[in-house]
């Protein structure tokens, strides 16, 4: 079977991961998120392409490509701008494409202005609060979502 097409995305700062807030954010660097998240795909049949970056325009672009690519999910840690993009709902209402909204941190349990989302109405989940692992819950979960929504 032709192995599903997995799109992950990083927002802002996240390429500072494992080099500053340890006690907030983890330990891990993006790239060691990266390279495991590809290792599990492997052994789900999920090819995982991952991007990052600090531009909200870029991000766009990155989602109206996946399009194009015949991305089959999108796993999303907006960032900061998960709490203010409308671009990036609009992006993502645009393609189509089932995607999982992701953070490292439990949102809930910090600031109010944290309490909000601008794409997990529109997204096929939503997971926070378990670290580097919550990446690897979402993976798990779209291949799910992917085999009866499809
Ligand atoms: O918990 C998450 O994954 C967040 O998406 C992280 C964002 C924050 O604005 C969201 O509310 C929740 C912040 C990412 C900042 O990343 C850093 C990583 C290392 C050091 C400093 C910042």
């Amino acid at each position: 079977m032709k192995p599903l097409n997995i799109l992950v995305l990083h927002g802002p700062n996240l390429n500072l991961l494992g080099t500053r807030e340890p006690k907030t954010y983890g330990s891990e660097s993006l790239d060691d998120i990266n390279q495991s998240l590809q290792a599990l795909g492997l052994g789900l049949n999920a090819d995982v392409q991952c991007f990052q970056s600090n531009h909200e325009g870029a991000l766009v672009d990155a989602i109206h490509q996946a399009r194009l690519d015949d991305v089959d999910g999108i796993i999303i840690n907006p960032a900061a701008y998960t709490h203010t993009s409308i671009a990036l709902r609009d992006a993502l209402l645009a393609v189509q494409i089932p995607f999982i909204e992701v953070h490292l941190s439990n949102v809930h349990a910090r600031e109010a202005f944290r309490h909000t989302s601008r794409l997990a109405d529109i997204a096929s989940g939503v997971i926070a609060g378990f670290g580097s692992h919550s990446y690897h819950l979402a993976l798990r979960g779209l291949i799910q979502h992917n085999k009866e929504y499809q």
